[in-house]
């Protein structure tokens, strides 16, 4: 094997929060188990055990859905303070494997193993060596997938899941990209595969029929990455030190609302607490993105910039007023007001300790 070539894995816990539900309560252990919001709650859910996952239910799925689908259901609420303590061992466990680890989220990171402080050669070997040990310090399992980059250990560690570790070769990375779904490409999102189907786009090898001019029309920037990616290339390094692009704040109501002077309070509460946060991470941002969901969960985001720094929670009201009214809220009854400052003006760490947000476009929140 040529001494260019990374070995990288991505480790991802099998549902998470409602493993480690299970885990400290037997009654739960082959249950359908939703962790979230209640069943008759406006929630949602934010994982749900493979036993719940039969009937149809999911992340970010309301509640109420999820209890029609399964209404002998157990739910839970969430105990952060738990899943944040399991996550801390699990990135322990991976530190003692490599400096290089990079968590994208509370259950999940990318490790580069090229070298390893074991000097195991195989990073399958190193891959097995830690899901083994994660079962045995949390006594949970995580699926794990091992590539020579980011883009296929990421799909890989999803191919046997729960429990399951998937090697891509550099041999067999070609038909493997080749049969791969268009929307199991990380990074194309709901959207962007829908102009991908337009185009005709169905998988790997359809997407590797367009030249990159035609990417870059269609996509702009990400037409350079969907390019590569159908190539197997992906040079991202693993960041240990990943930095925050935004900071934000969102919130779903308790009940539909259309008036706009209770939309305004509500959104004066959110910019009060990006200000907070902002001023505690010492930080201000140059773009601020408002985003309504409306009472049909149709979703839009309107963002302004700005070229002096925005950080009180005053200015941040009084820009989110005009973005407000930028959209068909009042107009429309709304279900959920986010608040976000981005092109933050100031390097800011991904929490020590991590951070609950996801980098999925919206968080759940729970009522
Ligand atoms: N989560 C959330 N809201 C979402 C998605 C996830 O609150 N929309 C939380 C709950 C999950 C955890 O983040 O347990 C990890 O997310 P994953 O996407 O890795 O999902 P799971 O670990 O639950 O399941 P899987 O086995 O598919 O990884
Ligand atoms: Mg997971």
């Amino acid at each position: 094997m040529a001494t260019d070539i990374r070995k990288i894995i991505h480790i991802d816990m099998d549902a998470f929060y409602a493993a480690v539900e299970q885990r400290d309560n037997p009654g739960l252990k082959g249950q359908p188990v939703i962790v979230g919001g209640r069943p008759d709650s406006r929630g949602v859910v934010a994982t749900c055990s493979y036993e719940a996952r039969r009937f149809g239910i999911h992340s970010a799925m309301p509640c109420a859905r999820a209890y029609r689908l399964c209404p002998s259901a157990i739910f839970v609420r969430p105990r952060f303070d738990v899943y944040r303590q399991v996550s801390r061992q699990i990135h322990d466990i991976f530190l003692s494997y490599s400096d290089l680890v990079e968590p994208l989220s509370l259950d999940e990171a990318y490790l580069d193993v090229t070298e390893n402080k074991a000097g195991i050669l195989s990073a399958t070997w190193v891959a097995r060596d830690i899901r083994r040990e994660i079962r045995r310090v949390t006594g949970l399992t995580a699926s794990a997938g091992v590539s020579y980059n980011k883009f296929l250990a990421k799909i890989a560690s999803d191919v046997r899941k729960p429990d399951g570790l998937t090697v891509v070769t550099p041999e067999q990375a070609d038909s493997f990209i080749r049969n791969l779904p268009i929307r199991r490409f990380h990074g194309v999102g709901r959207v962007t595969e829908k102009k991908m189907r337009r185009l005709g786009i169905e998988n790997g090898a359809d997407l590797r029929q367009h030249s990159l001019e035609t990417l870059q029309r269609h996509f702009g920037k990400s037409g350079q990455y969907y390019f590569n990616i159908a190539r197997g290339i992906d040079l991202r390094p693993v960041e240990p030190n990943r930095l925050r692009k935004s900071i934000g704040k969102e919130t779903t109501l308790g009940e539909d609302i259309a008036d706009i002077s209770l939309m305004m309070t509500i959104v004066g509460d959110l910019a009060e607490k990006v200000a907070a946060s902002l001023e505690q991470k010492e930080t201000s941002g140059l773009t601020l993105t408002l985003k309504v969901k409306y009472a049909d969960f149709q979703t839009v985001t309107r963002s302004l910039s700005r070229d002096a720094p925005i950080a009180k929670s005053g200015e941040i009201v009084a820009l989110a007023e005009q973005l407000l009214n930028r959209t068909e809220a009042g107009d429309r009854a709304v279900r959920l007001l986010g608040l976000t400052v981005s092109h933050l003006t100031t390097d800011v760490p991904v929490d020590e300790n991590l951070q609950l947000e996801l980098p999925l476009e919206s968080s759940p929140h729970f009522s």
